[in-house]
């Protein structure tokens, strides 16, 4: 089995945000690997896993963090491996300074940031796999149905109660 996504996160505490990466990519059947990386206690980490992403084979890596977010943006400096980044909700500031950190990248290192919270990490999976999907049809038919169901689970009129 090919891995082909890396989801990180800069703590135990962001798993029940980016769970749902996690979870989205197992309901279309991708194949993932889960890591705690984080830019200010495990550095050498972080290096190691953007060093060698290119040679195992990932591509895309989704990286949550909350806070002073630096993950995203250093993993984006070590790797041209596409980074989706996901702004971990803070109690301090909401997430905003998650959002603000991830999203003010200089010129020349993108990182693809995605809304605050769980609704961003489910986003990074869906973003994820229609990476994948551009080379995989298998995948892409299982995204386009996933898409479909959801867009006929939304009623037509709302419930007036
Ligand atoms: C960041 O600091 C992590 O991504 C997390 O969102 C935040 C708080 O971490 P903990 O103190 O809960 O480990 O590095």
């Amino acid at each position: 089995m090919t891995i082909e996504i890396g989801i990180i996160m800069g703590s135990q505490s962001d798993w029940p945000t980016m769970k749902e990466a996690a979870d989205v990519l197992d309901e279309l059947g991708v194949p993932h690997e889960v890591r705690i990386v984080s830019a200010h206690r495990t550095p050498d980490r972080l290096w190691d896993y953007g060093k060698t992403a290119v040679e195992r084979g990932l591509k895309a890596i989704i990286a949550g963090a909350g806070g002073a977010a630096h993950l995203p943006g250093m993993m984006a400096s070590k790797t041209r491996v596409p980074v989706i980044g996901v702004p971990v909700q803070t109690k301090a500031l909401s997430g905003v300074d998650s959002l603000y950190s991830i999203l003010q990248m200089p010129r020349g290192f993108p990182v693809a940031t995605m809304a605050i919270g769980g609704a961003g990490a489910k986003n990074a999976g869906l973003m994820a796999a229609a990476i994948l999907a551009n080379t995989d049809p298998d995948l892409a038919r299982r995204l386009d149905d996933w898409r479909a169901a959801l867009a006929a689970s939304i009623p037509e009129e709302p419930v007036r109660d």
